[in-house]
């Protein structure tokens, strides 16, 4: 049989270091999964619905730093492929997409199934093709492998099964990737950054996923300029642990001292962070600088003195060279002393947790946090998981925090833990999951981790609600609606589906449910927690609109006689408001 177009494909993905493909196959992909099973280098991961796949390959690719491989059929299969897509857009994961396409000789028919690839996929991919003939294989493909893998994002290649199926042209050729290049702002622009530090009484640091390889500079500078450091969530895994700087977190769900000090310091050096609240970054009596190797990310969330275009970690290597150590560490001192007492009000719930009930997630999270793994991997569902992750799940050198965090898709850790399990087979994956994100995505796809067999663990907050949105409807001055739902026992639901099912109802229960669950092989287990809805978290910083729509939504609660909710969220979080 001759080499066709399918067979370069996966040639050129298999030689590029893509080890999976996750996705359904269809009409249009036929000849793409029969040279895919020919070439037996990747494994081809048959999921219930192509958006989970995606979700997978997304924290497959983040944590391995590999392109991975994503199919959906032609027309809906495709459409199932983008909220994934634009979630590795925003999360900056190299996944390529190998839509199904219409035969060349039906396009631009409107045909059964067919769209228009360009239009549909320009707000998530980095570059679509359309195979339309076998001559531009060689060069397309390796386009959308080297822009995913170097700009780090999602790229498309839309092939029609016809072009799929035809003969290949010309002789195979090697997908060579560069080792990332070093990438620094200029020399004159660094003299200028080194003299606005060395001027500066007090300097403090807010970093973000840009400082991933870049934490023992971002500390020595810290130690050097006496500088609390302060993150956005994405930052916090690569700078939190075993750091002596460490301030927290600010936003929304943030504790300890980085509001203070982000905002009290003479300047703030922002560094690989795209953080998009802008009402917690200063105004203008903050000096501001920001590094970040994409341009784009450039003085747009705030005013900057100067803004720099480099890696984190190359510019700051450039910047220790020159830049002076201050003495005085006062400003430091300050706001880290904020940060501990911070951290006892946050261990409020964690301590009382035992005798409350509905069992505080605050309880959970922190009893989960301290059983598991040192290099566990932790993945939190968009929802008040993404708080209870912030707050009480400590990262460390070898643990892993991941979701859905800049674009924000509910339903992202079910699928992301089972990426990431089957990229670190057997490593602690555990995702903690919503109901509403679990039965939107996770549940159907529990097949699929039954049939694989993977040991992910998946901890339910059972709070019959999209409670993260009931909080921000109350913030915003609402009355919460449209919110709530009922829910089975999940835990059954689990045992039925071929998994391990645990159901906690009771706080004594916790510690050895989660034990049972962590100590779980061969399988996915499903932990149903039933956990307080009214529980809420306040940011350590409340803005003053947030306050206001609390009053507001509180008033209004009181006056359309929905006095019993607010009585029990204020009851069940007094320590907190
Ligand atoms: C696909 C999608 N739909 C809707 C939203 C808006 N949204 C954000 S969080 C959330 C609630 C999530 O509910 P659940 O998974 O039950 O978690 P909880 O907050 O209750 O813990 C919703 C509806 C979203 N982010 N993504
Ligand atoms: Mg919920």
């Amino acid at each position: 049989m001759a080499r066709n177009v399918a067979d370069v494909l996966w040639e050129m993905l298999v030689d590029a270091g893509v080890k999976r493909c996750y996705g359904i196959v269809g009409d249009a992909l036929n000849p793409m999964i029969d040279a895919l099973r020919r070439n037996g280098n990747v494994d081809f991961v048959h999921v219930r619905n192509e958006e989970y796949g995606v979700f997978a390959a997304v924290a497959d690719a983040y944590l391995t730093r590999a392109p991975v491989a994503v199919c959906g059929t032609a027309g809906p299969g495709v459409v199932h492929l983008f909220n994934g897509l634009m979630d590795a857009r925003k999360e900056g994961a190299p996944v390529i997409a190998i839509a199904g396409d219409v035969e060349t000789m039906l396009m631009d028919t409107s045909s059964l199934e067919e769209m228009n690839p360009y239009l549909f996929f320009q707000a998530a991919s980095l570059y679509t093709a359309r195979l339309v003939n076998p001559a531009q294989a060689q060069s397309v493909i390796g386009t959308a492998i080297r822009t995913s893998i170097i700009e780090k994002g999602p790229t498309v290649l839309s092939i029609p099964g016809d072009v799929a199926a035809a003969d290949a042209v010309g002789e195979p050729v090697d997908v060579s990737i560069p080792a990332a290049p070093v990438f620094r702002p200029s020399d004159s622009d660094l003299n200028r950054l080194t003299d606005m530090i060395n001027d500066a009484g007090t300097v403090a640091i807010f970093g973000g996923d840009g400082c991933r390889d870049a934490r023992e500079e971002v500390i020595e500078l810290a130690a050097r300029l006496k500088a609390p450091v302060g993150y956005a969530l994405r930052g916090k895994q690569w700078l939190e642990h075993d750091n002596p700087y460490a301030v927290g977190l600010t936003g929304l769900l943030g504790y300890g001292g980085a509001y203070g000090a982000i905002n009290h310091a003479d300047l703030l050096l922002m560094l690989g962070t795209d953080f998009p609240f802008s009402e917690f970054l200063p105004g203008a009596q903050v000096r501001k600088v920001q590094i970040d190797r994409n341009p784009k990310h450039i003085g747009r969330r705030t005013s900057l003195d100067l803004g720099l275009v480099g890696d984190v970690k190359a510019t700051l290597q450039a910047l220790l060279e020159n830049v002076r150590e201050k003495t005085d560490d006062r400003f430091l001192r300050k706001y880290v002393a904020e940060t501990e007492s911070f951290a006892e009000l946050k261990q409020h719930y964690v301590n009382k947790g035992p005798g409350i009930k509905p069992i505080r997630p605050e309880y959970l999270a922190a009893t989960l946090c301290n059983l598991a793994s040192d290099d566990a991997m932790f993945f939190a569902d968009t929802g008040t998981a993404v708080i209870w992750l912030a707050r009480h799940i400590k990262g460390g050198k070898n643990r892993r925090l991941f979701g859905s965090f800049s674009w924000a898709s509910m339903a992202n850790a079910a699928p992301n833990a089972f990426g990431a399990q089957l990229a670190y087979p057997g490593r602690q994956t555990i995702a903690i999951c919503g109901d509403g994100g679990f039965t939107m995505l996770g549940m159907g796809d529990l097949l699929t981790q039954v049939e694989r067999k993977t040991p992910v663990i998946h901890i339910l907050l059972n709070n019959q609600s999209l409670d993260f949105v009931s909080i921000e409807q109350q913030e915003a001055g609402y009355i919460p609606y449209g919110v709530g739902f009922e829910n089975p026992n999940f835990a059954a639901v689990a045992e039925a589906m071929g998994a391990k099912g645990i159901r906690i109802e009771d706080p004594d229960a916790v510690s050895d449910g989660l034990t049972e669950a962590l100590a779980h092989k061969g399988g996915p287990v499903v932990v149903d927690v039933m956990v307080d809805p009214y529980a809420l978290a306040m940011p350590s910083h409340v803005p003053f609109h947030t306050m206001k729509g609390y009053t507001l939504s509180a008033a209004k609660q009181v006056l359309s006689g929905r006095m019993d909710s607010l009585i029990k969220t204020v009851e069940h979080n007094i320590r907190l408001l």
